[in-house]
């Protein structure tokens, strides 16, 4: 009786499991399309019928600082392999605006209608908790540009990310703070409703207790607040060397500008989003002494990075910043991806764009290997003159 029932359960799980593998592997598997399957391989390689690569970012809204830079890196990117021969792409972007909603709807678009081989986005990890899975299960590989928290790269194996996550940035930012400036006691302030600044800031106790450094004051805020007087009181009255900010840049602005009104001069070391111009820009003085470690700075000498500099400059007016640099990186990672087998099918991109080894670009060398997660080193800047300067 025992060994019945417990045979009956071993089958019924069994069961269950060829049922699930079955709709996995029906959610997953695409029909490869011939016209995307070319001659040659790397520079040789030539398909006839265009590549189509979709993009999801945040254009208008909160996100847009970064956001508009991506759409113009990744449009260059393409601009220039498209004027070489053998593979043509061609690029539809949407607007998230800034909304999970919007997210979902776009990558829906690009999936099932417009049927492109690889997403580049979504611009924030808030976004792409939702959107990624979606990408997963429709078995279409998933770019991320600056999706840098805790886990992305664990959705599943079509999710690549070529964004250099918190965990390298602030290992980094955090121990050249601490050399530059002798930072032993901090106070850490961060929006715990947004899935990046969340992720982040467990990040940043996490090194701050590696490093030794104290916390002294802990103070959370939501990402639409705007006043925070609460929270800063706390930091006047305490005796900190460094302020740790993990807040994208609605929350960042206002909350910079009014500890530096209250007197509090302590530097300040942030997360990705300081990585902005359009940040520096809105805080004018206020910015001046900002830390933060990200994944590009002007003052690399990187491979092409001069030249990316120009050509961005030179089509769009205004200097690129680590986001478009990050998103014209990723263009040139696609066309690695399908000139290696010169097949553009998303199984295809998908294998490929888990084998890119020390990939030499404007960020330096580049991994991503089959996991989805990337290997780069990482670039500390501190804010001089409104001007990103590397920390020496
Ligand atoms: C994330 C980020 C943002 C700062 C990108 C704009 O790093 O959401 O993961």
């Amino acid at each position: 009786m025992r060994f019945k029932k417990s045979s009956g359960t071993v089958v019924a799980v069994a069961a269950l499991f060829a049922s699930a593998a079955c709709v996995s592997e029906e959610a997953t598997s695409n029909t490869s399309d011939d016209a995307l399957v070319g001659t040659g391989s790397g520079a040789e390689c030539s398909i006839d019928e265009t590549v189509k690569v979709g993009a999801v970012f945040s254009l208008t809204e909160a996100a847009a600082f970064a956001g508009e830079y991506q759409r113009e890196g990744l449009e260059l990117a393409f601009e220039e392999i498209n004027a070489t021969d053998g593979v043509s792409y061609e690029l539809i972007v949407e607007d998230d605006k800034t909304s999970v909603e919007d997210s979902v709807a776009a990558f829906e678009k690009l999936i099932d209608r417009d049927e492109v081989s690889v997403i580049v986005g979504p611009t924030l990890s808030n976004m792409a908790f939702t959107t990624f899975p979606d990408a997963q299960s429709a078995g279409v590989p998933a770019l991320g540009v600056s999706t840098t928290a805790e886990g992305i790269p664990d959705i599943g194996d079509y999710v690549f990310r070529a964004s250099l996550p918190e965990e390298g940035a602030l290992a980094a930012s955090i121990p050249a703070a601490k050399e530059a400036i002798g930072i032993e006691q901090v106070a850490v302030l961060h929006d715990s409703a947004d899935e990046f600044t969340a992720s982040a800031y467990n990040t940043m106790m996490d090194v701050l207790a590696e490093e030794d450094v104290e916390v002294v004051v802990d103070e959370s805020f939501a990402t639409a607040d705007t006043d925070f007087s609460a929270q800063l009181t706390k930091v006047q009255n305490a005796d900190v060397d460094a302020v740790i900010l993990s807040a994208l840049p609605g929350a960042t602005i206002p909350l910079v500008k009014q500890a530096r009104d209250l007197g509090i001069d302590a530097p300040i070391v942030g997360g990705n989003a300081f990585n902005s111009p359009v940040l520096v820009g809105a805080l004018e003085d206020a910015s001046e002494g900002l830390i933060v470690g990200g994944a590009w700075s002007a003052a690399a000498e990187t491979t092409g990075n001069a030249n990316f500099m120009a050509a961005y400059t030179e089509a769009y007016d205004r200097a690129p910043d680590q986001f478009a640099a990050q998103a014209y990186t990723a263009g040139y990672l696609i066309d690695q991806a399908v000139r290696a087998d010169c097949d553009a099918n998303r199984e295809a991109v998908k294998d490929n764009l888990g084998q890119i080894l020390e990939f030499d670009s404007i960020l330096g060398a580049i991994s991503l290997d089959e996991n989805g997660e990337v290997t780069q080193e990482p670039f500390v800047q501190i804010i001089e003159n409104g001007e990103f300067t590397i920390l020496q």
